[in-house]
């Protein structure tokens, strides 16, 4: 019942990009290598109880090791593109002061390594390893902390910044926010609404510095930002679950989104916060509406809001989940990015990219092979998800997968497998999964239906 890879293919132009990605701390290792310093996530998970299965990003997919490996992996597949992120404490360990080479010195050989491959990059600057050193020193509460991230992001732009495609400031300000400073379930571990607000005021504020300066500088990379957006929808038409599901459209959706583009925070929610609003300074907001030339989406699921603040848990009401337990629900994405396109398309919205997207799922596994069926057909819909969104006329550039590989999954530790590539972590051996297959088919057609 699904359409072929060769009739997916043929609903997207030449110029679009397809990737796959990673971040620093799920794949690295070499946590205490070559000069690295610690980041706050190599802290968080050295507590006890707040990694699922107690892990760490020690070894990880050993990626600084295998670098030679995993480039080939990539080739292999076929993709345009490889999005991964820096880790700030592997070439700046204190996050202010001295840079290190010996993590600069890896870096460079990836860039090399994608570029001999005619594979473009597409850099991160935070994807959430910020320098423990820096959150002794309040972290991102910290306007101090804005400051560095700007020489930091000068200094990788300075090095990298012609021979990348983009640069993406910062991964799912949401998560880092929310998830790390408000319900410290991911690092640092704060728990203050007022602490989430400062935060996340100076993700933006961060963000919109370095697009300054990095222009000013000369670089020549397109520069944005990826947030991390889900379909929203009521639990009935009653009036307390529409406000619920509004409510949660705008703290996750227009509290980033609207200071993007409009340059103002969502007046509703400014009164509603009250005393935790965070501090403004003159400019600020200005700062952060500065134009950018794309924006990055990573989709991964619906959410059904209730009146009453419970969750609506999608396998109790039959519907497909994933090994998150997130719903699975492709026309979330489609509907998702026409209100993009409607909210913000004049107010200067850029071609959007799906920088993530993709399932956790069980992997059935014989002989060493996975028959991964269900992120097949996860990838197959919402790739087609995408295609429905173009045809609807949302200014759309690529589509890049979550995950090239296998990696550590942040508080689920290395449960949940969200690879094409699968990774025995007794070995560390990878192995394309059906899936990468697909995947590669998918692309195979698509240079077909464009060559000549
Ligand atoms: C994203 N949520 O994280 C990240 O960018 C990836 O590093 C991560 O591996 C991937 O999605 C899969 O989880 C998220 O709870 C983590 O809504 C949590 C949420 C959303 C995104």
């Amino acid at each position: 019942s699904f359409p072929t890879t060769r009739a997916l293919a043929a609903r997207f132009p030449d110029t679009f990009l397809w990737g796959v990605a990673t971040s620093s701390f799920q794949i690295e290792g070499a946590a205490r290598e070559d000069g690295k310093g610690e980041s706050i996530w190599d802290r968080f998970c050295a507590q006890p109880g707040v990694i699922a299965d107690g892990s760490n990003g020690d070894i990880a997919c050993d990626h600084v090791h295998r670098l030679e490996a995993d480039l080939n992996l990539i080739y292999a597949l076929g993709v345009g593109c490889y999005r991964f992120s820096v880790s700030w404490p592997r070439v700046q360990p204190l996050g202010q002061g001295d840079w290190n080479e010996a993590g600069f010195a890896f870096y460079e050989r990836l860039i090399a390594g994608l570029q001999q491959r005619g594979i473009k990059a597409s850099l991160t600057l935070n994807h959430w390893d910020l320098p423990q050193a820096l959150q002794d020193r309040g972290g991102w509460e910290s306007r101090e902390t804005v400051g560095h991230f700007v020489t930091y992001a000068r200094e990788v732009a300075r090095r990298f910044g012609s021979r990348v495609d983009t640069i993406t400031t910062h991964n799912e300000p949401w998560v880092v926010a929310v998830l790390g400073n408000e319900q410290g379930i991911f690092a640092p571990g704060i728990k203050s609404r007022r602490v989430m607000l400062q935060v996340a005021h100076h993700l933006l504020v961060s963000h919109g510095a370095v697009l300054r300066a990095l222009r000013q500088d000369g670089c020549p990379a397109k520069l944005g930002i990826v947030l991390n957006l889900a379909h929203i929808v009521p639990a009935s038409p009653l009036p307390a679950d529409e406000a619920a599901a509004d409510h949660g459209d705008a703290t996750g959706r227009r509290w980033y989104a609207d200071p993007l583009f409009k340059g103002e925070y969502p007046p509703e929610l400014v009164a509603e916060y009250g005393a935790d609003m965070p501090t403004i300074e003159p400019g600020d907001m200005d700062l952060i509406a500065t134009p950018m030339d794309y924006l990055g989406v990573n989709y991964y699921m619906r959410i059904v809001a209730r009146g009453d603040g419970q969750p609506w848990d999608p396998a109790a009401h039959g519907r497909p989940v994933s090994d998150m337990g997130w719903e699975i629900y492709p026309r979330g994405l489609t509907e998702l990015l026409r209100l993009l396109h409607r909210d913000y398309r004049d107010h200067g919205l850029p071609p959007i990219y799906i920088t993530e997207n993709g399932g956790a799922f069980p992997d059935p596994t014989t002989d060493g092979h996975v028959q991964d069926d269900d992120r097949i057909a996860y990838l197959n819909t919402h790739i087609g998800a995408v295609a429905d969104a173009l045809d609807a006329g949302v200014p759309l550039g690529g589509y890049m997968v979550w995950s090239l590989m296998d990696n550590f999954e942040w508080a689920s530790g290395y449960a949940k497998r969200f690879g094409i590539v699968h990774v025995d972590y007794a070995t560390l051996t990878r192995t394309p999964k059906a899936s990468a297959h697909w995947l590669t088919d998918l692309l195979r057609h698509w240079k077909e239906t464009h060559r000549a």
